[in-house]
């Protein structure tokens, strides 16, 4: 009797405080990217906000297939909107005046949480690849969220596109790796 009692007690006292549990946030992902800052070799360093990249000229598209270095799918991209790359480093002008120096360029593009990949001019601004390069800040027709936003970048000609697909995007550095 005292037994069953008990065990009924016990099971009311889990039940009320599974609520509880499961109202406990969920933990912050706080990676929210606010602005791009586009430094190095540049002549013009800039800030960006989503409101700045709006101004520049727009290349928006469609579907893209976010695709893991496995071929595994991460998500797909229905519709985008955002600005090239080329477009945003033409705006900060960059800093080559030697023929040859704009060969020598790499463009690090990097986020919140430390994750940063590699262009380079000749890729950008001299091959297909260039043309696929896209600061983007509206997907699915909506401002990005906690996920990848407010601004994130993709290679949309890479074979597999999740490896240069950057989440929270905060910077452009401009960097000569050759003298
Ligand atoms: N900022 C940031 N972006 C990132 C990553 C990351 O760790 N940080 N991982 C990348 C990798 S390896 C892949 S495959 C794609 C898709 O990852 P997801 O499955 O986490 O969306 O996001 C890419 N973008
Ligand atoms: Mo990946």
């Amino acid at each position: 009797m005292f037994k069953k009692i008990a065990a009924g007690f016990a099971s009311a006292a889990l039940l009320a405080a599974a609520p509880a549990w499961s109202a406990a946030p969920a933990p912050a992902r706080d990676n929210m990217s606010h602005a791009l800052a586009v430094t190095g070799m540049v002549e013009t360093p800039l800030t960006l906000k989503v409101a700045d990249l709006r101004q520049l000229p727009p290349a928006n598209g469609g579907e893209i297939a976010v695709t893991r270095h496995n071929g595994e799918k991460a998500e797909t991209i229905t519709s985008y909107r955002g600005v090239r790359l080329r477009d945003i480093l033409d705006k900060a002008v960059l800093d080559a005046p030697g023929h040859n120096d704009v060969k020598k360029l790499a463009i690090i593009a990097t986020a919140t949480d430390g994750y940063a990949v590699v262009f380079s001019w000749g890729e950008l601004y001299n091959a297909p690849a260039g043309e696929g390069v896209i600061v983007y800040y509206e997907k699915n027709g909506k401002a990005l969220d906690d996920n990848d936003g407010e601004i994130a970048l993709i290679s949309a000609k890479d074979i597999r596109t999740g490896p240069r697909h950057v989440k929270w995007l905060n910077g452009i550095e401009v960097r000569k790796l050759v003298e």
